[in-house]
């Protein structure tokens, strides 16, 4: 039975891919900072698919947090096949020049400090082993920049240039190394960014059809299916409506 560990696992693509992956018999470690709500996702599954789901409460940037909370993983859950660098955020859209320098930090921090911090402390198991598979959640915003997303961009930029460089590192020791590019998908994700306001949250999604959690847990599903010696190493993945960061067919 394999094991997959999921960053941001109390919503969006975390969680329907930490569903999904329980659903089909794997063993599944989540995180993020609500455990309320992954004691809530967890629930539902069915009595074994539950025994084998362990979750924990883990702020991917506080690096003593990652490491106390893989120290504790249960002997059963240790050998982490497949980490999921998801948990991550959007927050405010604004010119640089008006840009909120706390938004900035936190960007920074849970973005690219949290997956460097989680890859630090899971991925040397994977060398030792001889095996594994990270997948990075980055963004369409990794590839093209757009006006006002300026810090968020350069975050996704970074884990671009991050999975390339760490699938470099790792690839001599058989260890797989992946990057997810999502364009518009309908999760927490604007909530988040636009601070709780819902009105310009579901603008966002206005006239068009975003992409669903699920559809993201989908392509994680595929992607790791693919024969040891296949790495579909960076996948953009877009809503049909959606042609480019910018540029998006809304029906009125
Ligand atoms: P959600 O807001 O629905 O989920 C984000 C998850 O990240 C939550 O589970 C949240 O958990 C977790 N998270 C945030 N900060 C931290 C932290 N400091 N420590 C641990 N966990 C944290 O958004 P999505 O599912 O849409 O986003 C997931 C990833 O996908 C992000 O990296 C996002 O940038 C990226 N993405 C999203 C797109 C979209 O359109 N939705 C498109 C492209 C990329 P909690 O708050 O409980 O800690
Ligand atoms: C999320 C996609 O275009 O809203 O990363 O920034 S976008």
């Amino acid at each position: 039975m394999k094991t997959i560990l999921v960053t941001g696992a109390s919503s969006g693509f975390g969680k329907a891919t930490a569903l999904l992956f329980a659903q089909n018999g794997w063993k599944v470690i989540a995180w993020a900072r609500r455990l309320s709500n992954m004691e809530s996702w967890r629930s539902e599954l069915k009595e074994e698919e539950q025994k084998n789901v362990h979750l924990a409460e883990v702020d991917v940037r506080d690096l003593a947090q990652v490491e106390a909370a893989f120290s504790a993983l249960p002997k059963a859950f240790c050998h982490v096949d497949v980490l999921l660098n998801n948990a991550g955020l959007a927050a405010g859209k604004d010119p640089v020049h008006q840009g909120n320098l706390d938004d900035w930090e936190r960007m920074i921090d849970t973005n690219l400090k949290g997956l460097l911090y989680v890859t630090r402390t899971v991925s040397p198991g994977m060398v030792t082993r001889g095996t594994g598979h990270i997948i990075n959640i980055g963004s369409i915003a990794g590839k093209e920049p757009y006006p006002d997303g300026n810090v968020y961009n350069a975050t996704k930029f970074g884990v671009d240039g991050l999975t390339t460089g760490m699938r470099m590192d790792l690839a001599k020791y058989g260890i797989k190394v992946s990057q997810i590019c999502p364009g518009m998908v309908d999760t927490e994700f604007s909530q988040v960014r636009f601070h709780g306001d819902t009105d310009k949250a579901k603008a966002v999604y206005h006239q068009m059809t975003p992409m669903v959690a699920g559809d993201i847990a989908d392509l994680i599903w595929y992607m790791i299916q693919a024969p040891k010696h296949v790495n579909l190493a960076d996948v953009l993945i877009l809503p049909t409506e959606q042609a480019s960061a910018t540029i998006v067919t809304r029906k009125g």
